[in-house]
């Protein structure tokens, strides 16, 4: 049986969802944040020394990194939602997958914590942090994050999925950094909003938000 180690607001409901659109049998360990610092709980890292989710174990086998375990569970699957060897699509889901976390989303999470900087900060240094907290976002993190964005958009002109024709994995992996986009409520395209709307539509993508309670993604 694979058991999915999931931590609440977190990039592991992908996996949950990837599970249900592949048919695999599953089982969900649950993991709540630490309320006040929205870190991982200790106990995960008694199942991966990183502690952090999505972890999976499967037959002796523990896969932590979402892309990874994409790949295990496709593979499992004898190759389900992977576009052919050898076409243009496969070359588009090889890239989608390593995009959405080696570049999707590091800008955001960067915004994530510049934006909590501030506000965690002794109060005399305060303004001074605020600032330079501001001028990273303005210089560095809002342009990287619009640039994306509009790729997507632009990719998403093209083609329905992020592949091709038809729903593959990489629209899974890629859930994610659109979902915490669109979720700041500024900047997410018409094709951006299609696309979140199809996959939330998806019977899949509602039962595995039933097995993974909640799930905000900002
Ligand atoms: N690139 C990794 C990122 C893993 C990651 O940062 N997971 C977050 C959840 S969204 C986490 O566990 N955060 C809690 C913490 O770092 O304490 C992946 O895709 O699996």
């Amino acid at each position: 049986m694979i058991v999915v180690h999931h931590l609440e607001n977190s990039r592991s409901q992908r996996v949950l969802w990837l599970l249900e659109e592949l048919g695999l049998a599953y089982e969900v360990r649950r993991y709540a944040r630490d309320p006040k610092t929205l870190r991982a709980p200790k106990a995960l890292q008694a199942v991966h020394p990183l502690g952090k989710a999505p972890v999976i174990a499967d037959d002796g086998a523990v896969v932590a990194e979402t892309g990874a375990i994409v790949e295990h569970l496709t593979t499992r699957a004898g190759g389900a939602l992977v576009p052919a060897a050898g076409t243009l699509e496969r070359s588009r889901y090889t890239h989608w997958l390593h995009h959405a976390e080696g570049s999707a989303m590091p800008p955001l999470v960067l915004k994530l914590v510049f934006s909590r900087l501030a506000p965690g900060s002794p109060w005399p240094l305060r303004p001074l942090v605020a600032g330079i907290a501001r001028t990273v976002q303005d210089r560095f993190v809002d342009p990287e994050l619009t640039r994306n964005a509009a790729y997507w958009e632009a990719e998403l002109a093209a083609r329905p999925w992020f592949c091709g024709a038809d729903f593959t994995a990489a629209d899974v992996m890629m859930s994610f950094p659109v979902e915490a986009f669109a979720a700041r409520g500024t900047g997410a395209g018409p094709r951006l909003r299609d696309w979140l709307a199809r996959i939330h539509a998806r019977p899949g993508y509602g039962r595995a938000l039933a097995r993974g309670g909640p799930y905000a993604y900002a």
